[in-house]
């Protein structure tokens, strides 16, 4: 622990160091040039992104030793969700423009419903199946939910699928609403 803070320093140190090497030079620049001044001044800032670019490059990467991290495992982009199938009847309920389950589960080859709560009353929402995350690739659409404002709740019906894991998310929010359905 010490030590990472100790490397913490240093590098600190190194980010700090080579803008305030810069920032005497600009002193000394203005003083005999406004030109070269400038020029300085233009160095310090390429410094400064440097020392920073220097620093999260040595930044050692976060412990992933067991213990009692409180598993935040989840990353941020893909819903690495794992939920099973419980009956035909699925229910999904967005609230502060969120999923309030980024995984769903329906069984295999067999038709379902799922009873939409949007309790947004400032947002309109749906949810829109595909194959895959459309924004990673080539993706298919396989249910299309209506898109309507909260707070109100709709029940959409949706075909049956084959076993497989699919995607979802908000039409209107398609980069912060999604979530993995499991079909199975
Ligand atoms: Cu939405």
């Amino acid at each position: 622990m010490l030590a990472l803070i100790n490397t913490d320093w240093v590098i600190l140190a190194i980010a700090l160091g080579i803008p305030a090497f810069v920032l005497a030079v600009v002193v000394v620049g203005m003083r005999v040039k406004r030109m070269i001044g400038l020029v300085a001044v233009v160095c310090l800032v390429a410094a400064v992104g440097l020392g920073f670019g220097v620093a999260a490059a040595f930044r050692p990467p976060p412990s992933v030793s067991g213990g009692a991290s409180a598993g935040s495992g989840s990353g941020g982009g893909a819903p690495s969700s794992t939920c099973t199938p419980d009956g035909s009847a699925l229910a999904e309920t967005a609230k502060g423009v969120a999923y309030l389950k980024t995984c769903l589960a329906a069984p295999s080859n067999t038709a379902f419903t799922i009873a939409f709560d949007n309790q947004d009353g400032f947002a309109a929402h749906s949810i829109h199946i595909f194959t895959a995350d459309p924004s990673q690739g080539p993706a298919r659409s396989l249910f299309q939910g209506q898109i309507f404002p909260g707070p109100s709740t709709m029940t959409y019906h949706v075909n049956a699928l084959s076993a497989g894991t699919y995607f979802f998310h908000c039409d209107v929010h398609p980069s912060t609403m999604t979530g993995t359905l499991i079909v199975g």
